[in-house]
């Protein structure tokens, strides 16, 4: 026995505009992951979904987000449910839905450490905040959310504020920056290996200074995969791909070597669009990820 997971999903497609990303937590279930994780030996506990409001196309008329209220209302049941699964001492895998869901996930997990690191694993940043983002949509504002930037409603989830510092995030397969994400990294210090970095150093490189930088400093690490870090080549079900991603073996290595680290207390894999997929490439690439990063081996 290898320890408990426990899946819950979170169908949620109000942090942006492509429809079809609340059908990502299926997709996932459909490609097998509960089979796949007990196969490793684990005591696995699908939870079923959180239930996702399905009023949308409002947007707030002093902040310009869209989806505001609902969003909210959403990420405090998700905080909760994972706030649940922390005290039970199980493993929160949460499968999204667009990544506007961290807010939740992070709301529920992250008082349960003292220095919670954070593994930012997307093309784009999600760094906005209301006045930066091009878009008011929230899936690009969730990690400035955890930070305590933005939309009070938001920073306040969980009832508590920040959720995270800023040197206790590694944001990995960056190459879709906007501009107030570019000054705020700066200006916070954010740690980031864009592609070019990881280009000139190597995937193994780029994990190994990852989990070297997190030793000492933290006292758990959150996993928060957005599927659009992939190359869409590998990941073409995903609502905003990026061309020049991380690749199917580097993906899988960086995975392998954070179940060697040993330090993943929690995880999220999110913008999983089986709308927008092929046959559901994206879906069973998410769960061969999974297999990864809870020990599955080749040999
Ligand atoms: N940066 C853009 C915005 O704020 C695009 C956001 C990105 N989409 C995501 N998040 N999938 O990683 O609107
Ligand atoms: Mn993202
Ligand atoms: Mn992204
Ligand atoms: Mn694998």
């Amino acid at each position: 026995m290898r320890g408990k997971i426990s899946i819950v999903g979170a169908p949620m497609d109000l942090g942006q505009l492509r429809r079809g990303v609340d059908m990502g937590p299926s997709a996932i279930r459909y490609a097998g992951v509960v089979e796949r994780l007990e196969s490793l030996g684990y005591q696995v506990n699908d939870l079923g979904d959180i239930e996702i409001g399905r009023d949308r196309l409002t947007t707030d008329p002093l902040t310009g987000l869209r989806n505001l209220e609902a969003v909210v209302q959403a990420s405090t049941k998700i905080a909760d449910k994972v706030d649940k699964i922390m005290k039970e001492g199980s493993f929160p895998l949460v499968l999204g839905g667009d990544h506007s869901i961290a807010i939740g996930t992070l709301a529920g997990i992250s008082k349960y450490f003292k220095r919670l690191g954070v593994i930012w694993f997307d093309a784009h940043g999600d760094l906005n905040t209301p006045e930066t983002s091009p878009s008011g949509n929230i899936h690009g504002m969730s990690l400035a959310v955890s930070l305590g930037l933005g939309e009070t409603t938001l920073t306040q989830i969980g009832g508590y504020c920040p959720k995270i510092q800023p040197e206790n995030i590694v944001i990995i397969g960056a190459r879709s920056l906007d501009e107030g994400e570019k000054r705020l990294i700066k200006e916070k210090g954010i740690k980031v290996y864009t592609m070019h970095e990881i280009d000139r150093l190597g995937i193994p490189k780029v994990i190994e200074e990852t989990i070297a930088y997190f030793k000492d400093r933290t006292d758990g690490v959150h996993l928060s995969l957005d599927l659009d870090g992939l190359d869409p080549l590998y990941a073409p079900g995903v609502g905003t791909p990026v061309e020049g991603g991380l690749n199917y073996r580097e993906s899988h290595l960086a995975m392998e070597m954070f179940f060697e680290s040993e330090m993943i207390t929690s995880a999220e894999f999110v913008e999983v669009n089986p709308i927008l997929d092929e046959k559901n490439k994206t879906g069973i690439l998410a769960v061969g990820l999974m297999a990864s990063l809870f020990g599955e081996s080749l040999l």
